[in-house]
């Protein structure tokens, strides 16, 4: 635990970054038909996530996105840097995921464009899947970019509003619970879970998710009140921690070494209180 806190910090004090998706291309885009389709792509404002019924998931938290030539190209954080090119056409979005192989200068080799459209509604089945996972993936660029530039107090206040369903400025054990099964999902979304292999650790971390919730809650709830408040976590904490503008400014945290949902949420707020 004390290794992944070090690693958070040493992450979340990296410099600001510059680019980011271009806004009209985030959100949601899907492959085929509205009513059934092949695949879910989600763009963030620095990161994808491919979402398929049966073949494994994508995960990209880009490290940079530049132009290159008509598209952009990002790359993601992580060893093998895998990177996703992608632009605006008539029909939607474009994207071309490259061999691993193919030179930079090369881009983009062989592999094939896909072509995406927005949809007015999802069906049902992926939202209660995917929601509450790509909302978390939202909430956490918001907390990378708040807490990575140095206002002291900012990063409590970013945890806040990004947790805050019900909007009374504290966070619940239910509201928690929903940070970590969104976190759930990320990783699961990461190791290339397929839908039922996402479904699963959704199932599976939901109680560990309650239960984590319920003891964060009870570790820093000093007035009782069963919510935690922005001054309650920041308790003792002197100096607070740092703050920033906006989600394109923050940095993309490693996500490795996490058990759980809930261990990571619980070492991300450890490590953005300890700041
Ligand atoms: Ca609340």
């Amino acid at each position: 635990m004390r290794g992944c806190l070090a690693l958070l910090l040493a992450l979340l004090a990296g410099p600001a970054f510059a680019q980011a998706v271009p806004p009209p291309l985030r959100g949601a885009w899907y492959a085929g038909d509205c009513a059934d389709p092949a695949a879910l792509l989600v763009l963030t404002a620095r990161a994808a996530a491919r979402l398929e019924a049966e073949a494994p998931s994508r995960l990209y938290r880009f490290a940079t996105t530049t132009p290159l030539g008509a598209h952009v190209l990002g790359v993601g954080v992580g060893a093998e840097a895998p990177r996703l090119m992608f632009r605006a056409v008539p029909q939607g979005l474009e994207t071309i995921e490259p061999d691993p192989k193919t030179r930079d200068d090369r881009l983009p080799g062989t592999a094939q464009p896909e072509t995406w459209r927005r949809c007015a509604a999802p069906p049902p089945g992926l939202s209660l899947l995917h929601g509450e996972g790509v909302a978390f993936l939202a909430a956490l660029e918001h907390l990378e970019a708040a807490c990575g530039a140095g206002t002291p107090g900012a990063c409590a206040a970013a945890l806040i509003a990004q947790g805050d369903v019900s909007g009374d400025g504290r966070l619940s054990a239910a509201e928690l619970a929903r940070l970590m099964r969104g976190a759930a999902w990320l990783l699961a979304v990461q190791d290339g879970g397929a839908a039922e292999t996402i479904a699963v650790s959704l199932g599976g971390g939901a109680l560990a998710a309650i239960l984590a919730a319920r003891l964060l809650v009870e570790s820093l709830d000093y007035d009782g009140d069963g919510r935690l408040s922005a001054a309650e976590l920041l308790q003792d904490r002197a100096g607070g921690f740092a703050g920033a503008a906006g989600a394109e400014a923050g940095r993309a945290l490693r996500l490795e070494g996490f058990a759980g949902g809930a261990e990571l949420l619980r070492g991300l707020i450890e490590g953005l209180l300890a700041r």
